[in-house]
């Protein structure tokens, strides 16, 4: 096949998904915005950017539609989400088709990505009969104190190219069984998809019956179209998937009106290979969270400490496992390594390899694979003598640093030591050394794993970091408080007014 062919079916295949999901061709022809695939580095479609009287306009919508939402009794709410779970279920496989084609990612990773917003449905689903408050002992007779959670408002959703869909339905299906409204901003890189999802709640909705218009709003554009979101008096809570440099900018401007903020930002995964480590697990999970996806999740594994007893038996393996992974067209059966996102994706991966070269690491691999417009590399494996710089910094592309360590003390403060906080794990058999490095001396992640890697979280957990990852937790667990308030209320059912601590004061 040219590499001419290629590219028309590659817009041509996203023309048919568009069309089955629902979308209407005016989305998606005739704007401002050109949206490529990594796939091919062809033009798939022109977008709209949405104009700040637009932006503003959804905004009032979402807020209009929360106040009827709000007074919908949660487990009913909860049905919009199971119906909405329903239309990914029969739409699993034509909108990971797109997510392949708008973020490059292969086959199953971008069906796994659409079972893991038909995951979230589910359990926001269950929990739209959970939204429970504490009953608390109260210290005054005949009293009795509560806590109950409401409705937030609308919540603002930003969010990145590499995760298109799941991160929005990980906030969204939450936000809806919680009574709050959501406008999405969708990374400018992967519009599309976003447009999909659209398309699919307004089938849910449909279906539902009586949803308040605008209770769900996708708005597109560029930083600009962010910075409304963050800055709208009517958004109280801005959940925001992105880089650390994203999170420096809407953090701050969100405190300075005291809303809330769910940042999701930046990772430096690491894992440990430790003397008793099963080497052929270890072998497949370095594998996947090293390589899979392209080394483009904020999970992605990014740092090894291998201990000095196991490298010369562990990182020949590694070394031959990189040399042979499949790169190229993620629709392909057996690719294991699609393409990264763009240029400047390319680029930043080239320049990180030359600073790892210039700090005397010895680099295999990470060379272009020439497909036409779009930007495919070997994922590179970098043995380096030391955590440098380069090492400290995410570099969104899939690279590994190896390292040696000698003491397990030694290798957690070497993982901890990075501004990020995401995720980490150890390969060991030690129980002594599973339980310390999740132990509160242990890993400082948000995530820290034993004997599976860094990546491919489960959405019952509750997802996010500390650190420069930003705090925020999505997901499961607890995570859904997020997105309500809650209102302490006692209650006095007696005939005095006995006053707390003890205070008089009569009258
Ligand atoms: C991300 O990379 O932005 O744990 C999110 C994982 C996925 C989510 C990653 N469930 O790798």
């Amino acid at each position: 096949m040219t590499v001419q062919s290629k590219i028309s079916s590659a817009a041509a295949e996203a023309a048919g998904v568009l069309d089955r999901l629902g979308v209407a061709p005016a989305l998606w022809t005739g704007g401002s915005r050109p949206v490529r695939s990594p796939v091919t580095g062809e033009v798939m479609a022109h977008v709209h950017d949405a104009s700040p009287a637009q932006v503003g306009a959804a905004i009032e919508a979402a807020h209009t539609a929360f106040l009827t939402w709000r007074n919908v009794p949660a487990p009913r709410r909860g049905e919009l989400v199971r119906l909405l779970g329903e239309e990914l279920r029969a739409a699993k496989a034509d909108l990971g088709a797109l997510v392949t084609l708008e973020a490059g990612k292969v086959t199953s990773e971008s069906l796994g990505e659409v079972q893991e917003m038909i995951d979230i449905c589910d359990y926001a689903v269950g929990l739209s009969r959970q939204l429970f408050g504490l009953t608390v002992a109260t210290e005054r007779p005949d009293h009795r104190m509560m806590e109950t959670w409401h409705p937030l408002g609308v919540v603002g959703i930003i969010s990145a190219f590499n995760f298109p869909v799941a991160v929005w339905s990980w906030n969204a299906a939450l936000a809806f069984v919680c009574g709050d409204a959501c406008v999405w901003k969708p990374s400018e890189k992967t519009p599309l998809t976003a447009l999909a999802v659209q398309a699919l709640f307004e089938r849910a909705a449909a279906k539902f019956g009586e949803v308040p218009a605008g209770l769900s709003s996708v708005v597109i554009g560029g930083r600009e179209v962010g910075e409304a979101l963050v800055d709208h008096p009517k958004i109280p809570l801005v959940s925001a998937t992105g880089s650390t440099a994203m999170g420096r900018a809407v953090g701050p401007r969100l405190a300075g009106r005291f809303a809330r903020a769910l940042l999701e930002l930046g990772g430096n995964n690491a894992g440990i290979i430790a003397p008793s480590a099963d080497l052929d697990l270890a072998l497949r999970g370095v594998a996947f969270a090293a390589m899979g996806t392209a080394g483009q999740r904020c999970t992605t594994l990014r740092r090894l400490f291998v201990h000095e007893s196991q490298y010369d038996a562990f990182v020949p393996r590694l070394k031959a496992a990189y040399a042979s992974v499949k790169v190229g067209d993620p629709r392909a059966a057996g690719t294991l390594v699609g393409p990264l996102i763009d240029e400047p994706g390319f680029k930043a991966m080239q320049q990180a390899l030359a600073d790892a070269k210039a700090a005397g690491g010895s680099v295999h691999g990470g060379d272009r694979v020439e497909m036409g417009e779009a930007f495919y590399a070997r994922p590179a494996l970098v043995e380096m003598p030391g955590q440098v710089e380069v090492v400290k910094r995410e570099t969104f592309a899939p690279i590994l640093y190896v390292m040696k360590y000698r003491t397990l003390d030694e290798a957690i403060a070497l993982q901890n030591d990075v501004p990020q906080g995401l995720s980490s794990s150890i390969f060991t058999n030690d129980m002594r050394e599973a339980e310390l490095f999740i132990s509160a001396r242990g890993s400082d992640c948000g995530i820290a794993n034993v004997n599976i890697g860094p990546s491919g979280a489960e959405i019952g957990g509750a997802f996010g970091g500390e650190k420069e990852t930003g705090g925020g937790r999505e997901a499961g667990s607890d995570s859904w408080k997020a997105y309500m308030r809650r209102a302490t209320n006692t209650l006095n059912y007696g005939k005095t007014l006995p006053l707390a601590q003890g205070v008089t004061f009569d009258v």
